[in-house]
């Protein structure tokens, strides 16, 4: 037997380069892109598995993934929109207080539908089924941040991630979930 033979029961490699045009994703359409990141209290309570699986089970795609530590200043400015905010300090602090899981997730709705999946800002009035209402009770420790809109995906996106770190390919299921009739 060749070893030619011996891997025939392989699949085809999958096509896969890094992201062509704007890595931040095209709102509106299925290359819809989103940034996701599981905050310091889920990756000590090891719930990022349990994250991934609820954006991998909706049908979204997985187009970049790293674990950052991130410094105060880099937390600060991801959340610079709240910085007159009476928590801004306390939220700095504990986001860059441990690593963080950051992500993006691409497919249609994803930005709108991300934060239908996560749930409201404070646990305690987040519906049973979603990520916050399921897994968390602090508006302080919600264990996940997701974007609120088309800018600040893209914003975040590139904040960040580079066009170099995402990656586009195609899943075996795509027309199973993103195709219509
Ligand atoms: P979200 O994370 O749902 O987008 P946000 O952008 O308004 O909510 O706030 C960012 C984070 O700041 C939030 O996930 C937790 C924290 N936060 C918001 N409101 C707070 C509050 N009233 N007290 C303490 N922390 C708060
Ligand atoms: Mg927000």
């Amino acid at each position: 037997m060749t070893a030619t033979a011996a891997t025939s029961w392989a699949a085809a490699p999958v096509a896969c380069k890094a992201a062509a045009g704007s890595h931040t994703g095209v709102p509106g359409t299925a290359k819809e892109r989103t940034f996701i990141a599981c905050k310091p209290d889920a990756v000590q309570r090891k719930q990022v598995g349990e994250i991934i699986k609820r954006f991998e089970a909706k049908g979204w795609k997985l187009v970049g993934l790293k674990m950052v530590h991130p410094s105060e200043a880099k937390a600060a400015s991801h959340y610079s929109d709240l910085s007159t905010k009476p928590f801004f300090g306390g939220l700095v602090k504990f986001f860059s207080s441990g690593p963080i899981v950051a992500m993006v997730w691409e497919g249609t709705n994803c930005i709108k539908g991300g934060r239908m999946l996560m749930g409201t800002t404070n646990p305690l009035d987040s519906t049973p089924g979603s990520i916050r209402g399921d897994l968390c009770v602090q508006v302080g420790r919600n264990i996940i941040h997701g974007s609120d809109g088309p800018e600040s995906a893209q914003a975040e996106i590139a904040n960040w991630f580079t066009p170099e770190e995402l990656v586009e390919y195609t899943t075996v299921d795509e027309q199973w979930v993103m195709s219509n009739n």
